[in-house]
């Protein structure tokens, strides 16, 4: 196991030291049972015991000892959204906030997790851009902060409201394209931003070599059932989108803001709802978590503390099931501070923990109750597939024409005597398409800029590109620099990708310095 995963899971699962945090919190009465002696006195302390995250939504100006005290992980609330922190290029601007809040995290030993990258809502600058841009975004953004992010949000909300089990008919989901008309986008002659958005970001992610695992998020998703014992086809349609891009998702969120909706109740079959898609090999989160406080319109109405206690309670039985994150600290700095969802009352750092808190508290104690083995064992790694039950993989191609292993790069010719070369450092093919990076190394001197000529079979073409300008789209096609990606040092290299229709065996990239 690589030691940055190692160490990432080691601080999981270290509790902070408990002294100051032994505090009689609340006016409200506990509902829960007196802690036993050797129960943890934090809710970050509490999980890591029992092998999970807890984490808390949080804004560079509520960064409070509290924070880092009773959280292990920290969810920016809006300062790594594309309408913070993107340009309508692509590249980054604003990213102080996030900043912040990441080298709090750090410096608190937390993990974070990224939120989020394609998104139809607070898009700013990126509104309406293509998916050559988002590409571009998700590499800037994935790069700028490496391994330090533990998880990130890579597609939120892509599915629609109202239970229909259908994407969002809405940018970016608008892009779509079902060549079949079979009713999905999961075939290779298909358009599909969630599928692309997730190639991308796994390239960039394995070409950095970091250990950031790749989610996607979701509200009411959480049961199998909605109100009335409705089958909920938004989480069902959440299910075949991560069962058929297995190979490119490591984690699900499960957003889980509950309220009165009748589809954003809380069911009783939600962890037989986690448990389905930990199956899967992907790890789960609770990612948003707060509960309406007066859920008197639906048939569970047992109190906000229980209710809390059953979420904590169905995610601790699921072993795969490694975080919970609430969606703030206090009521009153909620976004829906009227329906005081949260743990604490107060605000500016000043917090009383209520009732909802002590359920947490104690039902994060009693540990996991799993038929699994324990968590002393991390979870399994999602990038490597259990072998007993390989993940469904829509893009295998079929015998006839042999796949193109991803493991052995293509042929390439270094040409170190010109001052770059290039190679072929990623590339994952399916039947009918493909998508390659290409790395361009300044070899013996530092150059300014870079073109990159390749040839691809006859047939085959490039559909987009990122981090490079080109021309062509088939037969031979020249790659050049933009203006980021044009100076590199000497043995430092730089990456471009492109995606494309048919094969890219053979290819042989040959860069000049500019
Ligand atoms: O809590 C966030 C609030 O401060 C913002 O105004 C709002 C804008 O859309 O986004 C809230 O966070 C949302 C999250 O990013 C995605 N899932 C739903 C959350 C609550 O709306």
């Amino acid at each position: 196991m690589n030691s940055d995963l190692t160490r990432r899971r080691r601080l999981a699962r270290t509790a902070l030291p408990a002294a100051a945090l032994l505090l009689i919190g609340s006016a409200v009465a506990v509902q829960s049972s007196a802690p036993a002696a050797a129960a943890e006195t934090t809710l970050r302390a509490a999980a890591a015991n029992a092998g999970l995250f807890f984490g808390v939504a949080a804004s560079p100006n509520r960064l409070y000892p509290i924070v880092g005290q009773e959280f292990g992980q920290l969810t920016p609330e809006n300062d790594m959204k594309p309408d913070r922190i993107a340009t309508s290029s692509g590249g980054l601007q604003n990213t102080s906030g996030a900043d912040t809040l990441v080298n709090h995290a750090q410096s608190n030993n937390m993990l974070v997790r990224g939120h989020t990258l394609v998104w139809h809502s607070q898009a700013g600058a990126l509104q309406g851009a293509s998916q050559a841009t988002l590409n571009t975004f998700i590499g800037n953004a994935i790069n700028r902060w490496g391994s330090r992010i533990a998880y990130w949000d890579v597609v939120n909300e892509a599915l629609e409201d109202n239970n229909t089990g259908r994407r969002r008919n809405q940018w970016p989901h608008t892009m779509n394209r079902d060549a079949n008309g079979d009713g999905d986008f999961f075939d290779p002659g298909d358009t599909d931003v969630i599928r692309d958005s997730f190639i991308r970001a796994k390239q960039v992610v394995q070409a950095g070599g970091y250990t950031t695992k790749l989610c996607i998020n979701d509200y009411d998703v959480d049961g199998l059932t909605v109100q009335g014992g409705v089958r909920n086809r938004k989480a069902d349609a959440l299910y075949d989108i991560v069962s058929n891009y297995r190979q490119y998702i490591d984690c699900v969120g499960f957003q889980a803001h509950f309220n009165d909706n009748p589809n954003s109740i809380i069911t009783d079959d939600l962890q037989a709802n986690i448990q389905r898609f930990a199956d899967l090999g992907v790890e789960v989160h609770i990612t948003e978590l707060d509960i309406d406080d007066d859920l008197s319109n639906n048939d569970i109405g047992a109190g906000q503390a229980e209710n809390y206690r059953k979420v904590v309670r169905a995610c601790l039985n699921v072993e795969r099931c490694t975080g919970i994150t609430v969606w703030g600290i206090s009521d009153s700095e909620s976004w829906r501070s009227s329906e005081r969802g949260l743990l604490f009352t107060g605000g500016n750092g000043n917090y009383q923990k209520k009732a909802a808190y002590h359920a947490v508290l104690d039902e994060l104690n009693k540990g996991r109750n799993t038929t699994t083995p324990p968590p002393s064992e991390p979870p399994v790694d999602p990038t490597t597939p259990p072998p007993s039950e390989p993940p469904v993989d829509p893009t295998t191609p079929p015998p006839s024409e042999p796949p193109v292993d991803p493991t052995t790069p293509a042929p390439t010719t270094p040409n170190p005597t010109t001052g770059c070369s290039a190679t072929v450092s990623a590339l994952d093919a399916w039947t009918g398409g493909f998508v390659v990076t290409v790395r361009v190394t300044a070899t013996t001197a530092p150059i300014s800029g870079w073109s990159v000529q390749l040839t691809l079979p006859s047939g085959s073409s490039v559909t987009n590109a990122w981090n490079a300008d080109r021309s062509g789209n088939s037969g031979t096609v020249q790659f050049s620099n933009v203006s980021y990606n044009g100076s590199v040092n000497a043995g430092q290299y730089t990456e471009f990708g492109f995606q494309g229709v048919g094969t890219a065996t053979g290819l042989n990239p040959v860069c000049t310095p500019a």
